[in-house]
């Protein structure tokens, strides 16, 4: 099958110009001046499909380098399957996840990466990749860390937070950095002084302070800083190449930014969450249905911060100034009936997480729209820069000759309604974003050369996607 995208403008990370796209099979082979007359043969006849983009954008396809289908947690499971997720996902512009497969204490790391091997195998509406949770360093999770390059597996999560659940100490930190030292590994971070918040949440609920809003009292900024900076010295001493996974207060962004200043391997990616909501709006969240639970729609970890202390705007600089460098959404969706409800009278047992895959290259594109970020680096934070980071770069997130075919047509003057009855196929009882207008809309999505999403219509198919090998991260300096 031959396509050809005709009269769009092609954005990349460093610029953007009139271009025609023309996809072979799975591939890119030929990014060409528009119109084909002066290659002396009529290039449209040559083709199967023409996609006229006249007025729109042709962009790579969107990455999102931190999802979490069917994670079992917090007495639950995350409610997408990697069918239904990444159907989403492709709906809304991204082509490529990489979800988290999950070890946790005396498992063996092998059987966790085999079983998010089986549930994803065949099911995926695109292409997938896994970086590796090690819930329970010890002797025999660091000999195994070894093979998950030969896997495919270049990037392993550890979690300052969680104690009980995938929590590592200080002592298994070292250990698993030292790895990431000696192989490459990149080590991604949840960078939360779990222990600390544990006692907080425990004297608030103890208190009567039981509502959603006070989980992000709890999960204070000073516990974000604090582990952000632990991460950051334990990386220094080991040498190893450090990624901090939803940063969402300033003060992290700062130690960030710090560390980086020094010349340190180390990077950090916020959510659209952390740039859009905040906790005060969580506070005033409220419905007749749910009472002062609604809430609850808006727990994740770590949590909403308040705008008055500036968080969002700080969020938004760092994008631009590359303090930050990525925007994943960390999907974790949870219904509100019989899932988010668990936490009903005691805001500790809410299951944590946000559903957003479908809505990140719109809600980003609205950062565009509203004067936030450019047209390119919109490019770069949500696709070109999440390939080079886990060892995509060159088959994904760029528009090249020999590149995947994986491309989205984006209509600047289209127009995306958000929410559970509009845009959303998510699987999930209520949306996060309900009520967002953008000022965008993905038209139409290829991937590897398949038109998965035309308009309105869905022609993508379970199994389409493919399991990614990845390479060692690009992006060290
Ligand atoms: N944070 C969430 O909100 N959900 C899943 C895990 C995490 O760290
Ligand atoms: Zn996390
Ligand atoms: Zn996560």
């Amino acid at each position: 099958m031959r396509i050809l995208i005709k009269n769009g403008t092609v954005v990349s990370a460093t610029g953007r110009g009139a271009a025609d796209v023309l996809v072979d099979g799975e591939t890119i082979v030929a990014v060409l001046e528009p119109g084909s007359a002066r290659l002396g043969f009529d290039l449209e006849g040559s083709v199967d499909t023409v996609i006229d983009a006249a007025g729109k954008y042709v962009i790579p396809g969107g990455i999102d380098a931190h999802t979490h289908m069917e994670l079992p947690f917090g007495g639950t499971a995350a409610s997408d399957t990697f069918e239904s997720g990444t159907r989403a996902a492709a709906w809304g512009g991204t082509t490529t996840i990489i979800d988290f497969a999950v070890q946790r204490t005396g498992e063996r790391v092998q059987d966790g990466l085999a079983a998010w091997h089986e549930k994803a195998a065949g099911n995926c509406a695109i292409d997938y990749g896994f970086h590796q949770i090690i819930g329970g360093v010890d002797e025999n999770a660091l000999a195994a860390m070894d093979g998950l390059i030969d896997e495919g597996v270049t990037s392993f999560k550890l979690f300052m937070a969680y104690p009980g659940v995938f929590y590592s100490d200080d002592a298994q930190i070292l250990r698993a950095m030292q790895k990431s030292a000696d192989t490459g590994l990149l080590t991604m971070m949840h960078a939360e002084n779990g222990l600390a918040i544990d006692v907080l949440a425990e004297q608030l609920v103890a208190r009567g302070k039981t509502d959603p809003y006070f989980h992000g009292i709890a999960r204070a900024w000073q516990m974000e800083e604090e582990a952000t900076h632990r991460a950051i010295m334990l990386a220094h001493l080991t040498g190893a190449p450090l990624y901090v996974v939803h940063v969402s207060a300033k003060q992290a962004v700062e130690q960030l930014a710090w560390a980086r200043d020094r010349g340190q391997n180390v990077f950090g990616e916020t959510c659209p969450q952390y740039l859009y909501l905040s906790l005060e709006e969580q506070l005033g969240a409220s419905s007749e249905n749910w009472g002062r639970f609604e809430g609850a729609k808006w727990v994740c970890s770590t949590p909403l911060r308040s705008r008055a202390e500036g968080h969002q705007d700080s969020m938004w600089q760092a994008l631009r100034t590359n303090d930050l460098q990525m925007v994943s959404t960390d999907h974790c969706p949870f219904c509100m009936k019989d899932q988010k409800e668990l936490g009903l009278g005691d805001f500790r047992k809410i299951p944590n997480g946000i559903g957003s895959i479908e809505h990140r290259m719109d809600l980003m594109y609205q950062g565009v729209v509203t004067g936030e970020l450019t047209l390119e680096r919109w490019v770069e934070l949500t696709s070109t820069t999440p390939a080079r980071m886990f060892g995509l770069y060159g088959t994904k997130g760029v528009i090249q000759p020999g590149a995947d075919a994986d491309l989205v047509v984006y209509d600047p003057n289209g127009h995306t309604s958000i929410g559970i009855e509009k845009t959303h196929h998510m699987n999930m009882d209520y949306s996060a974003w309900e009520g967002f207008e953008i000022d965008g809309h993905v038209d139409t999505v290829l991937s590897r050369g398949k038109v998965v999403v035309d308009g309105n219509q869905y022609l993508g198919a379970k199994g389409d996607g493919r399991y990614l090998k990845r390479g060692l991260s690009q992006y060290l300096v």
